[in-house]
């Protein structure tokens, strides 16, 4: 087993430790999930408390603790928790109180769907390998139809991307990306469905939310551009925070964390504060931990293995896996047309740990085998 140096498994809660700041470096998720009658029976005997208002719930918690450099990782049951924060003060029974709070706390409906099943985000690329005119119309006419099937295979959500992303590639300028993807925003709205913009581009993201879309989805979580942050806010649209370190050019050369999951952690921290201070309403904004972005093979496992850690952030976690080069790595170097069982098997490890959207670009694949995990873990819904 990989274990970081930085990591240290701690087999009782560190006590003794109240001094400045001390709050603030104290992580809360929960340990494992349960579901069906299991979660049923653990949240009315009060040994166990529903995660995110969904079907799942949990009975113990893990616990992360930044000192200095190192990371002390637990598990505890609620009691221990509860009775340990208080041991160390009142900032930490604040903090405590406030992170479980989170964790359970039922998330209001994201761009209109409940959040109480998972939800599939289907993945619509718009990029022309043509320049010609003909090239741009063909591109837009095929997108719409692959929404199309998309929808009818399943998906929720559609999300429409203009700009490649592929480390290495060449930045696509905002102009050249309304132009290929506003004809499919425009289309795929008047469907009914709700679509989601993957842009980094303030004009992109204003211009797409005029044409229908409900969701920006944005990679740099609204950093890259300097208007971005005001647009959004102005849009009344849903926001997709993601975690990157980094360019997409560069951003795989070395990526460096302290501790890859509380780094994104706090992240995703300041950037939810930085649009609450926009003025965006919690209920517009979900997260995402970027897997892929900025992180090796083992910061992604390391993130992937913690994901409930997010719910502590009070709103919807969104996951994407799908084909993506850490399952090649992780499985002999399969190609990116040979990830799919790969892809399932990450996903539902997102939906085990209570992961609310999964963008995917197998969506009947995907559909079936959350239809399955759920028909097999959670019986009665
Ligand atoms: C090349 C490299 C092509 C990476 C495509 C990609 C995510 C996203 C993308 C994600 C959210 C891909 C990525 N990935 N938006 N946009 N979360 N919110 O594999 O994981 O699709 S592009």
């Amino acid at each position: 087993m990989t274990t970081p140096s930085v990591l240290e498994a701690s087999p009782a809660l560190p006590r003794g430790l109240s001094h400045e700041g001390l709050a603030q470096r104290l992580y809360l998720g929960p340990a494992g999930t349960l579901a069906g009658s299991a979660a049923a029976a653990a949240v009315a005997s009060g040994r166990g408390w529903g995660l995110a208002g969904g079907p799942l719930a949990f009975a113990m918690c893990r616990l992360w603790l930044r000192e200095g450099e190192r990371v002390f990782e637990s598990v505890a049951p609620f009691p221990e928790v509860l009775e340990w924060s208080e041991a160390e003060g009142e900032a930490m029974a604040v903090h405590v109180g406030r992170l479980l709070r989170a964790l359970a706390a039922n998330r209001p409906r994201f761009a209109g769907l409940d959040l109480d099943r998972p939800r599939i985000m289907g993945i619509v690329n718009v990029t022309p390998d043509s320049f010609s005119d003909g090239g741009k119309f063909f591109a837009a006419a095929d997108a719409v139809a692959h929404g199309v099937a998309l929808l009818e295979a399943g998906a929720d959500i559609l999300d429409v991307g203009g700009e490649s992303t592929r480390p290495g590639s060449a930045p696509v300028g905002p102009e050249e990306e309304m132009r290929r993807i506003l004809p499919v925003v425009r289309a795929l709205a008047e469907k009914g469905a709700v679509i989601s913009v993957d842009t980094r581009h303030a004009a992109v993201m204003g211009a797409s939310v005029e044409a229908g879309a409900a969701i920006i989805n944005d990679i740099t979580a609204l950093t890259d551009d300097e208007n971005a942050l005001a647009v959004a806010a102005a849009s009344g649209a849903a926001i997709v925070l993601m975690h990157m370190q980094g360019e997409p050019g560069t951003m795989q050369a070395a990526p460096a964390y302290r501790f890859a999951p509380l780094d994104v952690y706090d992240y995703l921290a300041n950037r939810l504060a930085a649009c609450r201070a926009a003025g965006i309403s919690a209920d517009r904004l979900c997260v995402d931990p970027g897997i892929g972005f900025g992180k090796t093979v083992e910061h992604n496992r390391q993130v992937m293995a913690r994901l409930g850690l997010y719910h502590s952030l009070g709103v919807p976690v969104l996951l994407g896996v799908s084909r993506k080069s850490f399952i090649g790595r992780m499985s002999g170097g399969a190609v990116a047309d040979r990830r799919l069982s790969g892809s399932l098997a990450a996903a539902l490890a997102g939906i085990e740990q209570g992961v609310q959207i999964l963008r995917v670009h197998d969506v009947a694949e995907t559909v079936q085998a959350v239809t399955i995990w759920q028909g097999c873990r959670i019986p009665d819904i």
